[in-house]
C-alpha cells in the first residue's frame, strides 16, 4: 500500500508512513489533516483567556535553545515574590482570564514553598482560575534537588492546587539531539514517566515538541510516535504543540529559520500520526499569529490564548511578548473564516462568539 492508499484506508500510520508523509506536497497532506480536523470540530478554532507567569529565570540547567534563563547573554535575574505574582493577577482576573499558565526556570535558591505555596495562595485568592503549572522538567528538577520521587512532588502539586500540567520540556526526544541541545535537562524516559504518574492520578496534561533547530523530519515523527504510545497506555494528554524554534540570543547556531511550508506540513502530520490526542495547537507565539491562522487549515484546531504576558520566546525574537487582545484574536478568527470557540483549560466550551 503506497501512503495515499493508507491515508484512504484510514489505518494507524506507522513510522515508516510518517517518513513517507514528508514526501507529499503540502496541499495533499493539508487536505487529509484538514478532514481529519473537520471531522472533529468542523469550523471551531478554540482559544482561551488566559496570562503566562515565568516567576524566575534563574535556571541550573543550560539549554543551548534557551534565551529566557539569566546567563551570559541575558544577564537579568529575577525571582518574582509571591505577592508580586498575586498582585499580577489582580490585574488579570479583570481582563476575565481562566488560566494562569506559570512556568520557571530551574532556580535551586528558591526553596521547594516558594514553588509550592503559590499554588495554594493562588487558590485561595482566585477559587475558581485554572492553574496549569510545572513542566516535568521543573517536577524532575523538584524532586532531584529535595530527593524526593516524582509521584511525591506531583503529590504535593495536587494538594497545594495545581490543576493541569503544561507541555513544556519535551524539546525533541531523540536521546542523541536532546544531549546536543539540553544536556542535562530531564531524559526524555523520566519526561514520560512523570506525564504518565499525572495522568493515572486522573488529571491532564499537554506535549510540545520544539522543531526547526537541529532535528531531523525523523526526529519529528519519532517524537510523535512516542508520544501517541504514551498516550495508548495513559490517555491524559489534551493538546500536542509544536513549538517552532526562535534562534535570537541564545547559544545554538541555526542559520535559517524553517519555512512556512514546512511549518504547516508538520502540523498537519501531527494531526494525520496523532489520532489519540485530541487537540493540536498552534501556538501562535512561535509560530506567528498569521501561520496560526492558516494552520487551522492545516490540521491544527487551538490557538492557545490571550497570553497577556510572553517571556520564554520572546527572549529568543518572538514578536509575542505583549500577548494579544480579546477582541484583535477574534476579529483574526471570524475574518480567517473560523468560529471562535472560547474554551477553558480542559477544553469545555465557554463561549462561542
Ligand atoms: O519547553 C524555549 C520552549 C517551552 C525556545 O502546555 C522555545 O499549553 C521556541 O511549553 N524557541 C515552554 N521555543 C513553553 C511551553 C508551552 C507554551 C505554550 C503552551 C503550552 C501548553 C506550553 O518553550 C520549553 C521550550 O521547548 N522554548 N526556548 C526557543 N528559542
Amino acid at each position: 500500500m503506497n501512503i495515499i492508499e493508507k491515508l484512504e484506508s484510514g489505518e494507524r500510520l506507522n513510522y515508516q508512513d510518517g517518513v513517507a508523509l514528508w514526501e507529499l506536497d503540502l496541499f495533499t497532506l493539508g487536505k487529509y489533516a484538514n478532514e481529519k480536523r473537520r471531522a472533529l470540530y468542523e469550523d471551531k478554532a478554540f482559544f482561551n483567556i488566559n496570562r503566562h507567569i515565568n516567576p524566575t529565570n534563574i535556571c541550573k540547567d543550560i539549554c543551548k535553545f534557551c534565551a529566557f534563563s539569566a546567563n551570559r547573554k541575558n544577564p537579568n535575574p529575577y525571582t518574582m515574590s509571591h505577592e508580586e505574582i498575586l498582585n499580577t493577577l489582580d490585574e488579570s482576573v479583570k481582563h476575565h482570564i481562566t488560566e494562569v499558565h506559570m512556568v520557571s526556570a530551574h532556580n535551586k535558591d528558591a526553596g521547594l514553598e516558594w514553588y509550592m505555596g503559590i499554588f495554594r495562595k493562588i487558590k485561595e485568592r482566585f477559587p475558581t482560575l485554572h492553574v496549569k503549572a510545572l513542566t516535568a522538567a521543573e517536577i524532575n528538577f523538584l524532586a532531584t534537588t529535595y530527593d524526593m520521587t516524582s509521584e511525591q512532588i506531583i503529590d504535593l502539586m495536587i494538594e497545594n492546587g495545581v490543576d493541569s500540567m503544561p507541555g513544556g520540556g519535551a524539546e525533541i526526544f531523540d536521546e542523541k539531539i536532546r544531549e546536543y541541545i539540553c544536556k542535562g535537562k530531564v531524559s526524555s524516559k523520566k519526561w514520560m514517566e512523570i506525564h504518565d504518574i499525572w495522568h493515572k492520578k486522573g488529571k491532564k496534561s499537554n506535549a510540545t515538541m520544539l522543531f526547526g533547530h537541529v532535528e531531523s523530519r525523523e526526529h519529528r515523527v519519532d517524537h510523535i510516535l512516542r508520544l501517541r504510545e504514551q498516550q495508548d497506555r495513559s490517555g491524559g494528554f489534551n493538546a500536542f504543540i509544536p513549538l517552532v524554534y526562535q534562534r535570537s540570543n541564545n547559544y545554538l547556531k541555526v542559520e535559517k529559520f524553517l519555512s512556512s511550508i514546512e511549518i504547516l506540513k508538520t502540523y498537519a502530520i501531527s494531526r494525520l500520526l496523532l489520532d489519540n490526542i485530541p487537540h493540536i495547537k498552534a501556538y501562535w507565539a512561535t509560530s506567528t499569529i498569521n501561520l496560526a491562522l492558516i494552520a487551522q487549515e492545516f490540521g491544527a484546531d487551538d490557538l492557545d490564548g490571550t497570553i497577556e504576558k510572553e517571556s520564554i520566546q520572546s527572549a529568543a525574537g518572538a514578536k509575542s511578548s505583549g500577548g494579544l487582545q480579546l477582541q484583535t484574536f477574534l476579529d483574526l478568527i471570524q475574518t480567517s473564516g473560523f468560529v471562535p470557540v472560547q474554551r477553558d483549560s480542559l477544553y469545555n466550551k465557554i463561549e462561542t462568539y
